[in-house]
């Protein structure tokens, strides 16, 4: 498995939580975002995360993290998480909750690494240092990204997404998410053992770690015993 990223991209980051957590050995190739030179490969599709999986090209992270799952059953390996029966309560939970990371949790997620110009400093300072960059290309794009995402984060993605307060929003969303997909009883969204809305969740919530956005988060909401329970059984990230 190779898999065309940029290595903050929330997608991105939900397919890495799924191939650590079932342990599926994987390449990352990191594009560059200015040239996407390294998707030549790809004319139509210009968006990552792209997975080549024995050679065959998959787009769409919830699409990838589908074919990863039916490719195990159909290889007769078990592989780890809950499999919801077709049809089931569980299962149209798994897919109300998978599909609200794409419509909401990202996007609530996104604006608080850029929220005060501070921050989006740190975040491309982040973001360039692990690119794929030479030193003048990152010096340009940490300043130039900074400041475009400070800008299309407050004029565009707040209001598109009916976002106020980032912070705010972020702590809404993760209560939301501790109260109605996981809930009291359960350890996770799937029950007793993660689905792929709780690896979704996690994958987006594991990129920003190194961030306040994280930190702050963790202190104002009650998600952190489950992204703890999550955190051992993904494991570290491989790439
Ligand atoms: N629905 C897609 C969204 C992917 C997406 O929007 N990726 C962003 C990066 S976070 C992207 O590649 N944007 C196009 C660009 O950078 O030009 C998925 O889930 O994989």
């Amino acid at each position: 498995v190779t898999l065309y990223q940029y290595d903050v991209c929330p997608f991105c980051n939900k397919v890495k939580a799924q191939l650590d957590f079932l342990g599926i050995a994987y390449d990352v190739v990191e594009v560059n975002p200015l040239t996407k030179s390294e998707l030549g490969f790809s004319k139509e599709y210009r968006k990552v995360p792209i997975v080549i999986v024995d050679g065959e090209q998959i787009n769409d992270s919830a699409v990838i993290m589908r074919e990863m799952e039916t490719r195990m059953k159909k290889a007769g390996l078990r592989g780890r998480g809950a499999r919801p029966r077709p049809g089931s309560a569980a299962a149209k939970k798994e897919d109300e909750w998978f599909a609200w990371v794409d419509s909401r949790f990202v996007h609530v997620v996104t604006p608080n690494i850029y929220r005060t110009w501070e921050e989006a400093q740190r975040s491309f300072d982040y973001i360039t240092e692990r690119g794929n960059f030479n030193w003048f290309m990152r010096q340009a794009i940490a300043l130039s990204g900074a400041a475009s995402m400070y800008v299309i984060s407050h004029r565009v993605l707040k209001k598109r997404h009916g976002i106020e307060d980032e912070r705010a929003a972020l702590y809404e969303a993760l209560d939301d998410w501790m109260q109605n997909a996981v809930g009291p009883k359960n350890a996770f969204c799937g029950g007793s053992e993660p689905n792929l809305a709780d690896l979704a969740v996690f994958g987006v919530l594991r990129a920003v770690k190194t961030f306040d956005t994280f930190s702050d988060a963790m202190e104002n909401t009650n998600a952190k015993p489950w992204y703890e329970r999550m955190r051992v059984e993904v494991g570290e990230a491989t790439r």
